[in-house]
């Protein structure tokens, strides 16, 4: 088990133990432990090795003991024995947003509810409301958020997804009888949600019935749903679906193209080959009977007349007009990155300081970190007032004269208002080098309202980039309608630049919405949003959604430098 998933489990004994009502010391003691080992720089298996995880400020003897255990994939006792004393069903029941651990222990004991549809239809049946600390607003809140739930209940966060793939093909690729194998699906097209994983292989038929045999035993696999030689669907212990596809080497490149998708690319690819007297379909390229024979994807979109169409952008959104007409966009990778814009810090509610935040983004090759800590209005999140941004900015200048070849931009994130106008005066924001400007209140709005409550926060000259524009959570919370072409019609003429919210769990401004700004020539960012020093992994997500949103290097802030950054929101304020 590594450090992410001891956490998880940490973080899981803290909630069971609260919904059982346990000590609330013990209880923090392992929310703590599970902060920390986020948080933490050093390798963990390396610190239990040498016997000084109790040298973590935060970690006893008996804390240590667990990660220990947990480490060495050993059982630990105390968890099985929470998991037996706690319906799985009411871990679910506290995913709901509004049912803390006191409300889920309530339902539990005074109701007897142990899952979902039991707390669905006490609610419906208006059980809940008479209880004490529920009400009636609160039950349907918490019956709208069951709606929500079931309907999100089958998709999962593209970091989960890739993940799991990644796993599942790490363990296929090097055994014995593998040629090719390939993450194919959603994953590879790097959609924001995924469904299933799909995963293809090429083999000689000797060799099918024992890959398999392997892939449906595999230590994640938890149940087999259906298994044949050629395909097998297995349910992975963390809920998530699997297709494996076996075929011989040589119709490997048409599986992969047609499991790729999108379904309704695969629509087009077809129909383009049917225009040109030839029939595509996961099997092979046909004319008349005969295959064209295809080494890889590159051939087969070649017979098409077609030059290569990266994974992200098969869609449908244009995709194979431009494939035809070689206008494909050279999209953005991850090395033209310079710096890293929207970061948190202990400051806010970050975990890390500024110098480690700085180190950090510098030992991954960026040129420069743009911090920006909530604003004022933000309390829940330990937003800066004026005078504490006086002094973070005050600590920025000093690590900047610390580091070589690198540069912290001062930034905040700026709450946007219920009326648009920001949470500083411009006397303050003009104090940082540049601003972004983001909602986190009052969701409850119309589309106009919400649409002229962003572009009114535009129009001051200090914002320089709008942060997560819909406030959405991906399979959680809906976001806030917006009029998208009209924010980025506003954000074109204003120059005001948009971010892609790298966080998987935002991914906004969607990728649907990008190839609009990119005619518009709006600047994008690639933001992740991030919390500690493991949030800047995030970036990759924003990457494949710039990508899906055909960017290229050009089209995003944090490929110019330092200095151009700085130009740009100048050129605002003049
Ligand atoms: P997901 O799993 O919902 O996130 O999305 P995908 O795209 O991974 O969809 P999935 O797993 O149902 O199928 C994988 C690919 O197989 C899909 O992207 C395209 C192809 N495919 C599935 N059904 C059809 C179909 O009815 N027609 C065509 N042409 N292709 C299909
Ligand atoms: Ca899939
Ligand atoms: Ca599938
Ligand atoms: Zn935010």
């Amino acid at each position: 088990m590594d450090k992410k998933q001891i956490s998880k489990i940490l973080t899981e004994m803290a909630l069971l133990m609260e919904i059982k009502g346990d000590n609330p010391f013990k209880i923090r003691a392992h929310e703590n432990a599970a902060r920390i080992l986020d948080g933490l720089g050093e390798n963990l298996a390396e610190l239990a090795a040498a016997g000084k995880l109790t040298g973590i400020k935060g970690i006893g003897q008996g804390m240590a003991d667990k990660i220990t255990t947990l480490l060495s994939d050993q059982p630990l006792e105390e968890y099985d024995r929470l998991k037996k004393a706690i319906p799985a069903g009411l871990l679910e029941i506290a995913r709901i947003p509004g049912m803390g651990p006191k409300k889920v222990k309530a339902v539990w004991q005074e109701l007897n509810i142990t899952n979902l549809e039991e707390l669905e239809a006490a609610g419906k049946a208006d059980r809940l409301s008479g209880m004490k600390g529920f009400g009636a607003k609160t039950q349907e809140k918490i019956l709208e958020n069951i709606e929500l739930m079931k309907r999100f209940q089958d998709r999962y966060l593209i970091s989960e997804g890739e993940t799991a793939a990644a796993s599942l093909y790490q363990a296929l690729k090097d055994q014995p009888g593998v040629i090719r194998c390939e993450i194919a699906g959603s994953v590879r097209r790097r959609k924001e949600t995924i469904g299933d994983l799909d995963l293809v292989v090429s083999a000689e038929d000797r060799h099918r019935a024992a890959i398999m045999d392997f892939f449906t035993t595999l230590p994640g696999v938890e149940t087999v749903k259906s298994k044949g030689d050629t395909k097998s669907t297995a349910l992975l212990s963390s809920g998530i679906s699997a297709d494996l596809r076996i075929v011989s080497d040589a119709q490997f490149p048409y599986l992969l193209h047609h499991s790729t998708g999108s379904k309704e690319h695969n629509v087009a690819m077809r129909q383009r080959a049917i225009q040109q007297g030839l029939k595509l379909n996961e099997y092979g390229l046909f004319r008349d009977e005969t295959n064209i024979s295809c080494a890889d994807e590159e051939a087969i979109f070649r017979e098409l007349g077609l030059d290569f169409i990266p994974p992200e952008l098969r869609e449908n959104y244009g995709e194979i007009e431009a494939a035809a007409q070689q206008t494909l966009p050279k999209l953005l990778e991850m090395n033209d990155l310079r710096g890293v814009i929207h970061t948190h810090t202990l400051w806010s509610d970050g975990v890390h300081s500024v110098e480690e935040m700085a180190r950090a983004a510098q030992k991954l090759g960026y040129e420069y970190l743009v911090i920006s800590d909530h604003s004022k209005v933000a309390a829940y999140a330990n937003g800066l007032n004026a005078e504490r941004v006086k002094q973070q900015q005050a600590e920025i200048d000093a690590v900047n004269a610390r580091m070589d070849n690198f540069r912290i931009l001062k930034s905040i994130e700026c709450d946007i208002l219920g009326d648009g106008t920001l949470d500083f005066p411009d006397e303050v924001l003009a104090t940082f080098d540049l601003v972004i400007a983001s909602i986190h209140s009052k969701f409850g709005m119309t589309r106009d309202e919400a649409t002229r409550r962003l572009i009114r926060a535009m129009e001051n000259p200090y914002v320089t980039v709008l942060g997560h524009p819909t406030g959405r959570l991906l399979l959680a919370r809906e976001g806030y309608a917006i009029d998208h072409h009209a924010v980025i019609d506003a954000a074109a003429e204003l120059g005001v630049c948009i971010e892609i919210n790298a966080n998987p769990r935002r991914l906004d401004l969607d990728w649907r919405f990008l190839k609009y700004a990119k005619e518009k020539r709006v600047q994008i960012a690639i933001s992740p949003d991030a919390h500690r020093i493991e949030g800047y992994d995030d970036v990759r997500y924003g990457v494949g959604i710039a990508r899906k949103g055909w960017l290229e290097k050009d089209d995003v802030l944090n490929t110019r430098t330092a200095e151009e950054v700085l130009a740009f929101a100048r050129k605002r304020r003049q």
